[in-house]
């Protein structure tokens, strides 16, 4: 008798096309029964809520030209999570030339990780574990079946068809039912990778809101920004808004099928619909969001005039109970914020239920159709997109999705400039360096912002138009510099005459902080 062992190649390929399978399986049932549950995009999110700070953080950090806001990091996620099971399926192959246990072995423990991360996400329910079980089950059958037929066609080869046919009574049929599996196979992991893109990842179609009459965003005062100077414009259009989130699927929740649920320690629990909603009264608001993660100098940072009805009221109509300190907003992925209850109840803060950013709905991908905006805090403690749900409750009692990843319970926004011009590297003009920037220090306001060169004495910048003490605020300065290589930095200080700490710390926990610099040539 012949010793089958398969080739290399062959016991990677059946591997390969069963672990595909598999995926592909477990992708489309998702995609039928529970969007939420495709265990691929399961897997990369427990990936992130496992990983390290300082991991996660890198990933914020990634940009590839060409690619929109706050999807490099997704991108980079998705692959490295299928580079790595690609990696697994060759080295299960490898081991099993001889037989198919090995391989099964190896499939069992990637398909019970993918139903561990599926059962501990957030947004679990029963009948999202019959994706991974769905993959488990076609993957095992598959690499039995494609094992076999690989074996069984080894063993013709060796023998002659004609002696294996007499020892097995039924090499032909092997040989059918092998075309059948790679057929099979071949067919299923194509439509398991169209499973993947349609169903468990990118953007499903939702329903528009509808004749919303959203009101008119106010213009913008003129002199709002120094654009000639390389400010960015006061309003950031909505394609550049900046985008941070952990959706790998951006949720896609039709108007028609919204609800936000106000619960927990409330006189009158509430449920308003979408039409609920837009039916209070509305008011647009200008505010500058920024990112917890934003480095000293970094672009996680934008402004729009949200447009919403005021959160406040809507609390107010729920009826806080004394003892409340925290509200717990819940997005439809599970994504939650702990937001102070007195900051919300603030009668000036301004905290939205946001519908509308310049004018237009929301985009999907910054949280369609509702949104929270809170101005002055960091956008991980307020700015819950495709909000769902708020729970009054204590931060003793519940904690938000980053805090259990070791982020400040309390976190406002602190003051902070940043050098737009010249960038790092610029050659500028000697005697005459027109240097540009923004500076932030939301619900306090911006009074001051001073640049120095190497080091020297500070210098009072040019502040352009204060529009909100909710936004940024651009400045502008001229120095008079020799030729040479020099060193700028720049600090603001809030309306309350406080300065911005020179301090340098990292975005964990709370922020970065310290001065702004650039290296620039001047010549
Ligand atoms: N549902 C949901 N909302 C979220 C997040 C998230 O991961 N999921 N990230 C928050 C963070 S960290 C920030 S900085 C802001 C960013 O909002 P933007 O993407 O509209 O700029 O959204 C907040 N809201
Ligand atoms: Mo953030």
């Amino acid at each position: 008798m012949v010793d089958a062992r398969l080739g290399r190649g062959t016991s990677v390929g059946v591997s390969v096309l069963s672990f595909g399978l598999a995926l592909g399986v477990g992708q489309l049932v998702a995609g039928l029964l529970a969007p939420l549950s495709a265990p691929y995009q399961a897997v990369a999110a427990a990936v992130v809520r496992l990983a390290p700070a300082w991991l996660v953080e890198f990933g914020k950090s990634l940009a590839y030209p060409g690619l929109p806001a706050g999807v490099a990091d997704k991108a980079t996620l998705l692959v490295g999570v299928g580079v790595v099971v690609l990696l697994v399926a060759v080295l299960a192959g490898l081991a099993a030339g001889r037989r198919v246990q090995p391989a099964r072995r190896v499939l069992l423990v990637v398909g019970l990780i993918g139903l561990a991360a599926v059962a501990t996400s957030p947004t679990f329910a029963v009948l999202d574990v019959f994706a991974p079980l769905a993959a488990l089950t076609a993957g095992w059958y598959c690499l039995g079946w494609l094992h076999s037929w690989a074996v069984a066609a080894e063993v013709e080869r060796a023998e002659g068809p004609g002696e294996s046919a007499i020892r097995t009574g039924q090499a032909s049929d092997t040989a059918g039912w092998g075309r059948r599996a790679v057929l099979t196979a071949g067919a299923a992991v194509g439509a398991g990778l169209v499973g993947t893109l349609a169903g468990g990842g990118g953007r499903g179609s939702v329903g528009a809101v509808g004749a919303v009459p959203f009101p008119a965003a106010p213009p913008v005062p003129p002199g709002a920004d120094f654009v000639a100077q390389g400010t960015p414009t006061f309003v950031t259009r909505n394609e550049d808004f900046y985008r941070i989130d952990t959706a790998l699927r951006v949720p896609a929740i039709s108007p028609a099928d919204w609800s936000l649920r106000i619960h927990g320690l409330v006189d009158r629990e509430l449920t308003l619909s979408y039409a609920d909603l837009v039916a209070r009264p509305m008011v647009t608001r200008p505010v500058t969001l920024t990112c917890v993660s934003n480095e000293v100098g970094g672009d996680l940072i934008s402004t729009s005039q949200f447009t919403g009805v005021d959160l406040r009221d809507v609390l107010l109509a729920a009826g806080p109970r004394p003892g409340a300190d925290q509200v717990l907003s819940t997005s439809e992925d599970g994504w939650t914020a702990g937001t102070p209850l007195e900051v919300l109840l603030e009668p000036d803060r301004g905290a939205l239920l946001a519908v509308a950013m310049n004018g237009e709905a929301l985009p999907l991908e910054h949280g369609y159709p509702v949104r929270m905006v809170v101005p002055g805090l960091y956008g991980y403690v307020s700015a819950t997109k495709w909000v769902v749900d708020l729970e009054l409750t204590t931060f003793a009692e519940k904690q938000a999705y980053w805090l259990e990843r070791g982020w400040a319970e309390r976190a406002p926004i602190k003051t902070q400039a940043r050098i737009d011009r010249p960038r790092a590297g610029e050659p500028m003009p000697a005697g005459r360096v027109v240097a540009a920037g923004i500076a932030w220090a939301q619900h306090r306001g911006v009074e001051r912002v001073e640049v120095r060169v190497d080091r020297g004495p500070w210098q009072p910048a040019e502040l352009a138009t204060e529009v909100s003490r909710d936004t940024w605020r651009m400045w502008r300065a001229t120095l008079d510099v020799p030729p040479g290589p020099h060193l700028l930095q720049a600090r603001a200080a809030d309306a309350t005459g406080v300065w911005q700490t020179e301090i340098r710390a990292s975005p964990v926990p709370d922020g970065a902080s310290g001065y702004p610099e650039v290296a620039f040539l001047a010549r």
